[in-house]
């Protein structure tokens, strides 16, 4: 028998990038709900060590819900509000390792040294590779450094041993009981993917999760190993995309070294490749809006928006107040990209009108198949087959672009300008259909969509 695909979340996502629990809960009844977002992902929950920088959350000191975002009850909390508005919780599971500080007090007060955890782990529950001086991976075309040495001196958990995995299932068990509905797989590619489909198969079956496994061309580890136990994220998506909207080249896609649609979750960037190598990142403005209603328009994969902090050092936390916690913010009332952004100022991708009028877009769109591109200059569009019509122009100057389509005729609301449009067109932003061609006027760095459940006006 055909083996069933593990499970899928589904529609689409949001990562809220290092906010408070009370925050994402105003957010899912203010702003995720209204704007159809299916699911928020959180940063790491566990108590982590001290310190003002964003990466304190990526080194679990214990597994109490009680760090710099928020308590227990703030969480549970958050997963109330959040089911209320029919966002599901998806939370960060920081499982390959625990600290890589040598010792200390962490942020909920659990004393602890690298390898010795009250209540959790003793050393013997850790790898303590001998394959390079230091422990610390150096190779990545070696599965065993990949896996078994430490990630940046981070202590790496022993996920072969029978007491690591309860423990971990433990904690994520937990999480499931404060009501989350599934996790993303911190560092997948240093734990065995037998060890990661071990630890899933001790929670309750139909959890969904989403392996981080950045693909890396010649490396040991491959995101198709841990498709078998749910979705991947697809860091060749963004890879692909941002270098064309860049170069103001945009092609249909090739799909070369990406898993199948099912398979993926996909991003324009995240909190590492916004500090890392993403193409296009809040910094662009209208190319990020661009990029970001791309891959809504788009039929493959789970697509997740990143919300996130201006930064100009890439260490620096969110503001946080004098007890260590992060003050967080509102997007509420944010309505467009801005030109600039001071340091620490949320960006609020989640509050643009024009996301919420692709989510609006890809619903109407629906599984109706990707047509072949068509590009004038710079400019670029695709039908929806019968559904939905994107037009995007990455260039630098006015470009005028006729998409066919088998929509009828009429003046269609531009969801990207007005937003949702099924109350009709805001803005009074139209695109116009006729003979089977959307014709789109676009100015440099402009997208622009329409769909078929936006109300002819003619
Ligand atoms: C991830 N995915 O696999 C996270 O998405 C990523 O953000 C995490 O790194 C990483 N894996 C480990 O969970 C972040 C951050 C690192 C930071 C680590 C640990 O990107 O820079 O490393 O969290 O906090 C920091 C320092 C680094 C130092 C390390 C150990 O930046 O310079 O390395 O702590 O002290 C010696
Ligand atoms: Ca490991």
């Amino acid at each position: 028998a055909a083996a069933s695909h593990p499970p899928v979340i589904g529609g689409v996502g949001v990562e809220m990038f290092q906010r408070p629990w009370t925050s994402i809960g105003a957010e899912c009844g203010s702003t995720l709900g209204p704007a159809g977002f299916s699911w928020v992902l959180t940063s790491p929950p566990q108590e982590h060590i001290t310190g003002s920088q964003w990466w304190t959350s990526y080194q679990p000191v214990s597994y109490a819900v009680d760090s710099k975002l928020g308590t227990e009850e703030q969480f549970a909390d958050m997963v109330t509000a959040c089911k209320a508005a029919g966002v599901r919780v998806v939370a960060d599971a920081v499982i390959n390792h625990m600290t890589a500080q040598g010792a200390g007090t962490g942020f909920a007060g659990t004393a602890f040294t690298k390898y010795a955890y009250p209540g959790l782990y003793t050393p013997k529950d850790f790898h303590h590779c001998a394959l390079t001086p230091d422990g610390s991976i150096q190779d990545y075309t070696s599965r065993a450094q990949v896996q078994t040495c430490e990630l940046v001196g981070l202590a790496d958990l022993d996920t072969g041993s029978a007491h690591v995995r309860t423990t971990i299932a433990g904690y994520l068990k937990h999480l499931l009981g404060l009501g989350v509905a599934g996790f993303r797989i911190d560092a997948a590619k240093h734990m065995a993917a037998k060890d990661v489909a071990a630890i899933v198969k001790l929670l309750p079956a139909g959890t969904p999760v989403i392996s981080e496994v950045i693909r890396g061309s010649g490396e040991a580890v491959q995101p198709e190993e841990y498709t078998r136990i749910g979705q991947v994220f697809e860091f060749q998506y963004a890879r692909e995309l941002g270098p064309q909207l860049k170069a103001g080249v945009l092609m249909d896609p090739t799909r070369i070294d990406e898993v199948p649609s099912k398979d993926a979750a996909v991003f324009v960037d995240n909190h590492d490749t916004e500090r890392g190598d993403a193409s296009v990142t809040y910094r662009d403005g209208s190319l990020y809006l661009m990029a970001n209603a791309l891959m809504l328009a788009d039929d493959y994969g789970t697509p997740v928006i990143y919300s996130g902090y201006a930064f100009s050092d890439p260490d620096a936390g969110a503001p946080q107040g004098p007890d260590g916690r992060v003050i967080g913010w509102d997007c509420a009332g944010t309505t467009a990209p801005k030109a600039t952004y001071a340091d620490g100022e949320g960006v609020c991708t989640e509050a643009w009108k024009s996301i919420a009028g692709m989510i609006e877009w890809r619903t109407a769109a629906a599984s109706a198949p990707r047509e072949p591109g068509v590009s004038q200059g710079a400019a670029y569009g695709f039908e929806r087959k019968g559904k939905a019509v994107i037009a995007a122009n990455p260039g630098s100057k006015p470009e005028t672009l006729s998409v066919p389509t088998s929509l009828k005729d009429g003046a269609y609301c531009d969801v990207i300008a007005d937003g949702p449009s099924m109350k009709g067109c805001a803005g009074g932003a139209t695109v116009l259909v006729s003979d089977g061609m959307a014709r789109f006027e676009l100015d440099a760095g402009q997208t622009a969509a329409i769909h078929i459940g936006a109300e002819p006006h003619n």
